[in-house]
């Protein structure tokens, strides 16, 4: 799916702002017709993008899982159908939508986190404003990914957390926010136009480029590519398309590589030209020339091997939920950066599409995922997890399409952390031949790119997501859930358990996830949970038995900053991982980190961000003492 963008053929409405918004528990609206005429007089106002949560909390939506209505009108100038085609672009809608133009259904999306469109060209009034009634239904079953509770499963007992005390329910450890998270747009364009570009470049100059338009007959296309300063780099076609699309094949004498010390981006500009070679529609794409390989235990950037340092992440910010605001982005941009983190995982759902851009374009590497999150079987016949295996199919397909011509994505995460409840089908025969659909399904629509399973300790090296994955990613919190504070021993364990993961698989393991609890301006002079300074000797353990292996390829902290979870006795309000609080206030092992991941020695020029200042840890935000 393209990225909004407004250009001589394309324009581009942004319907973000002010809605009325009314919340439907008894799940009624639909018979009543709500989207027939304006919403019921007590509809609230409600700010787009956002998720309803915490923007309305004291209207009793702060924990509200179910349906809410949302309702805007928008005018567009009068435009010949026949001519001109509008779509309604949403963002994302958490996590699942039908959409009503002037009380006549139009369309639906299931999935959350990912953009979807609508064609309203037929029903558009002119001269009027048109109503736009969106119902967003954030419930979750068995079914969806992000999965719900399964309420005929028996109750899990693990360490301290059984999911029946979590409020709302979830069966995962971040807040289930509602709503229209992301832009909702209105794009016109005309009756013949571009739907899909794939680009790519490779470190030769190869670069293949194929687009994918609908519209009469007889189209034809021309493609240029402009360096970073919008020099023509060559200029081919027009060419004549064959069933839909254009490709072209094509090579570019040395090009400039895209890595994160120098994230040099190119643009492809495809032109679409009508059956009397006039110009109709054109598109912009960024994109860089960088090439990705893995061999036996490294992931080779450019041919040198990555070693990743960064975070497991949330989209997570006080007020706006995951709702999308950019300062807060670049932001979260600025911080890794000043830390010396050069990559992050978009743990545990697809992120807004400013972030991936954002990455392109500061050299910042992605570990993009599904929300296949604490994934469960509820059967151990394959036939029976059809419905779940054709959602997860559907949602891979919309993350790639969506993300396959980033540059910052090095690796597709299919699933986290799937046997979490030990749930007594999460090893059976039909898993691995799951998981087995997943990563051919995957391969098949992105053959350039690794698949990557992240685990737990539940089953280790046996675990069935591990088998026909490319890269290993391991979340352990040895030293935390299990013998606390006894750093000496969980080094020994993790130490032995890499090695005998690497000596299974022979492939190259990131520690994905690792982290404590920590409460900003709790300090101990001995190991103590939830103190600042055993957050630092925690993530030190962790990072020095990393280094040391020559498989390891990274270590994410988790989390980048605390967020916001579910109720349950196991958090106090928030997950409190975070090496920056909610807010992004630094905690102790911030200054550690950035001390540690800018004298690493594994990370190589090319591979490490630029830094605003290398000087001294604190010097620049720090005065100097008089
Ligand atoms: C994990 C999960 C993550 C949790 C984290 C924790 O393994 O992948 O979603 O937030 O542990 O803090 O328990």
């Amino acid at each position: 799916m393209l990225f909004p963008q407004q250009n001589e053929h394309r324009s581009l409405a942004d319907l973000g702002g002010f809605w009325h918004f009314l919340p439907d528990p008894q799940d009624h609206g639909e018979t009543r017709s709500w989207f027939a005429a304006p919403l019921p007089d007590d509809a609230m106002l409600i700010a787009v993008p956002g998720a309803w949560n915490e923007q309305l909390a004291e209207r009793g939506v702060m924990n509200f899982v179910g349906r809410g209505w949302y309702e805007t009108t928008f005018s567009l100038s009068r435009l010949d159908p026949r001519e001109k085609r509008t779509f309604l672009r949403i963002g994302a809608a958490n996590h699942s939508a039908k959409v009503w133009l002037n009380g006549t259904r139009v369309g639906e999306h299931s999935g959350g986190y990912l953009p979807f469109d609508i064609d309203i060209s037929e029903g558009l009034l002119s001269g009027v404003p048109n109503r736009l009634t969106i119902c967003v239904d954030s419930r979750l079953s068995m079914e969806t990914l992000p999965q719900g509770i399964d309420p005929d499963a028996p109750p899990y007992n693990g360490p301290g957390f059984d999911r029946r005390h979590v409020y709302p329910p979830t069966r995962f450890d971040f807040f289930p926010y509602g709503g229209l998270i992301r832009p909702v747009h209105i794009i016109t364009v005309g009756s013949m136009h571009i739907r899909a570009l794939t680009i790519r470049g490779t470190l030769n100059g190869a670069t293949h480029v194929e687009a994918e338009w609908s519209g009469e007959d007889g189209a034809s296309g021309i493609l240029e590519i402009l360096d970073a300063r919008r020099r023509s780099v060559i200029k081919v076609g027009p060419v004549l398309s064959s069933e839909g699309r254009f490709t072209w094949s094509l090579q570019i004498p040395s090009p400039r590589r895209w890595c994160p010390a120098d994230p040099y981006l190119y643009e492809a500009v495809v032109t679409l030209l009508d059956s009397s070679g006039n110009p109709c529609d054109s598109y912009t794409e960024q994109f860089g020339y960088r090439e990705l390989r893995v061999e036996g235990g490294k992931i080779l950037l450019n041919g040198k091997p990555l070693y990743l340092t960064g975070f497991g992440k949330h989209e997570d910010v006080p007020i706006l939920g995951q709702g999308q605001f950019r300062p807060a982005c670049l932001r979260d941009f600025e911080l890794m950066r000043w830390v010396g983190a050069n990559s992050f995982r978009t743990s545990h759902y697809p992120y807004d599409e400013e972030v991936l851009r954002l990455a392109d374009r500061m050299g910042f590497l992605v570990i993009d995922e599904v929300p296949a999150v604490s994934l469960g079987f509820t059967s151990d016949r394959f036939e029976d997890l059809a419905p779940l295996l054709a959602t997860h199919k559907r949602t891979l397909k919309e993350l790639i399409l969506r993300d396959r011509n980033h540059p910052s994505v090095i690796a597709w995460s299919a699933a986290n952390e799937p046997n979490l409840w030990s749930e007594p089908h999460s090893q059976s025969e039909a898993a691995r031949r799951y998981f087995r659909e997943v990563y051919k399904h995957v391969r098949i629509l992105d053959a350039d790119r690794p698949v990557i399973a992240i685990v737990t300790p539940t089953f280790s090296e046996s675990d069935v997501s591990l088998e026909a994955c490319d890269i290993i990613g391991i979340n352990r919190y040895f030293a935390w859930y299990t013998d606390p504070t006894e750093l000496e021993k969980a080094r020994r364990r993790l130490d032995r358990e890499m090695d005998e993961i690497f000596a299974k698989h022979g492939k190259p393991i990131i520690i994905t996830e690792c982290g404590v609890d920590t409460v900003e301006g709790y300090h101990a002079t001995v190991p103590q949970m939830f103190t600042e300074e055993y957050q630092t000797e925690f993530l030190r353990m962790y990072s020095d038995v990393a280094e040391t292996k020559p498989f390891c390829a990274g270590l994410h902290v988790w989390n980048f900053a605390d967020f916001l979870t579910p109720q349950n006795f196991r958090r106090v309000v928030l997950n409190r991982k975070g090496v920056f609080t909610r807010s992004r206030e630094p905690k102790s092992a911030a200054f550690f980190l950035r001390s540690y991941w800018c004298a690493l020695t594994r990370v190589d020029n090319d591979h490490r961000p630029k830094r605003h200042s290398d000087a001294a840890l604190i010097a620049d935000i720090k005065p100097a003492r008089q």
